[in-house]
């Protein structure tokens, strides 16, 4: 006799309490975990991914390039690194969005909760930077681990990303681009890198998403990150010495002049006690420069970590409006940067880009104090120490300018060193119409 099994009839609520545990039991058994009781939220596999693209994606005959730029497909390629994992804090990952395509945002998003250790995740904070439909973010907000922000106004990327960074709850801060996708164990040597030295601000290599077919493209571990005189941001190809310095430790960290500013991690009270961001600048541009400055003047360094890959769709214009236009914001921009922290260098970026005097850049009295009140070393030294591939003008040498005759200037015609001048109609841009090279060095010229 099992007296054990038989249940007591007399009580009926309890025979009812017990046959809604076992069919709970049953159903969560059998079903796994698609929507958490506390939270609402779905896992990534659980989320209806072609309802939230469906919407959005480019119809039949429609052009695939109209509203991001890039044509709009998906294909799964990635790279394996074989690098080392250790034991990690958790990071707060802050995109910023403005109108991005669901598709690649969604990528991006189910990427970082793919390709990481799940404990290293703590929240993924998505802002929207006042895109035409909420949706676009709300949406996404049922994944797990997303948690949304959006601006009721237009902010850019500086402020919205500081927004992003104060609302975060980790220590350590993983800033992403919105279309990007993240490759194997892309987090764990940004982590530990940041973890050894809460002062190193670290990027991984950047490698290439095809904006036509969306095709992975593993990109040169042999880069550094720089710009010239216009202060545009430009890939370096290391110098003989040093790929050749590398060859014994391909994957050492390499300490980069700039970063190209839409992916790095960094510690968040090293961001908060550094200044954050010139929330003075807007939309985009500029801002990687500003960062870069400042965190090799005021102390820190930057470095490209090579066990570290994350794809990135590279695109040849901008997607979306600038409110003020791309040029003069970017000039804007750029000049509170080279204002704060060149010092007398730039004089050479007005040389180059005699247009951006024209741009008026606001108050810069803030930064100032903060330089000053981080003790920051000067341009100079920066130049010295930490660019010096970078050619500076030889100060005796120089009247920049252009050399002007009615609408016409005296043009490289996109020739170099020993090619042959022309003129061309004045465009004021700089670049081949004024040179820090031997086309410009025109005694009393101006
Ligand atoms: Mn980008």
């Amino acid at each position: 006799m099992s007296n054990a099994r038989i249940i007591n009839v007399k009580d009926p609520m309890a025979l009812l309490e017990k046959w809604r545990t076992f069919l709970l039991v049953s159903w969560l058994t059998i079903h796994p975990k698609r929507v958490s009781f506390t939270t609402g939220k779905v896992r990534w596999e659980h989320f209806d991914q072609e309802g939230y693209i469906g919407a959005t994606m480019v119809k039949a005959g429609q052009d695939p390039y109209a509203r991001n730029k890039f044509n709009q497909m998906e294909i799964e390629t990635s790279l394996t690194s074989e690098c080392n994992t250790i034991l990690l804090p958790g990071t707060s990952v802050v995109i910023t969005f403005h109108n991005e395509a669901r598709s690649a945002l969604l990528r991006t998003v189910v990427s970082v909760l793919r390709k990481s250790t799940p404990h290293l995740i703590k929240e993924i904070i998505l802002v929207d930077d006042y895109s035409d439909n909420p949706e676009d973010g709300t949406l996404l907000s049922k994944i797990e681990k997303v948690r949304i922000l959006r601006n009721n106004r237009r902010e850019g990327l500086m402020r919205s990303r500081v927004r992003g960074a104060d609302a975060a709850q980790a220590e350590i801060l993983t800033f992403l681009d919105s279309h990007c996708e993240c490759n194997e164990h892309w987090l764990e040597p940004l982590l530990e890198r940041v973890v050894e030295d809460r002062t190193k601000v670290v990027s991984p290599i950047i490698d290439v998403i095809n904006m036509d077919n969306f095709q992975y493209v593993g990109a040169s571990a042999d880069l550094k990150g720089g710009f010239d005189w216009n202060l545009v941001f430009k890939w370096d190809y290391m110098t003989p010495e040093q790929r050749r310095a590398r060859q014994g430790n391909p994957i050492g960290p390499i300490r980069t002049p700039m970063i190209a500013g839409g992916l790095f991690v960094m510690d968040k009270a090293y961001f908060e006690e550094l200044g954050k961001y010139d929330m003075m600048m807007d939309v985009w541009g500029g801002e990687n420069l500003e960062i870069s400055f400042r965190v090799w003047q005021c102390g820190g360094s930057l470095e490209i970590v090579p066990c570290s890959r994350v794809g990135h769709v590279f695109r040849k214009q901008h997607p979306y409006t600038f409110p003020g236009g791309s040029g003069t914001v970017f000039a804007r921009n750029t000049r509170r940067a080279a204002e704060v922290w060149m010092d007398e260098y730039k004089n050479f970026y007005y040389a180059a880009v005699p247009s951006a005097r024209n741009v008026p850049f606001g108050n810069i009295q803030s930064r100032m104090e903060l330089k000053r009140k981080l003790n920051c070393k000067p341009f100079k030294w920066y130049l010295e120490n930490v660019y010096p591939e970078l050619r500076v003008p030889d100060h005796q040498d120089i009247a920049f300018g252009a050399l002007q005759q009615g609408s016409n200037c005296l043009d490289t015609l996109g020739h170099f060193a020993d090619g042959v001048v022309g003129v061309y109609e004045c465009h004021n841009a700089g670049g081949n119409q004024v040179r820090a090279g031997k086309l410009t060095c025109v005694r009393g010229a101006t």
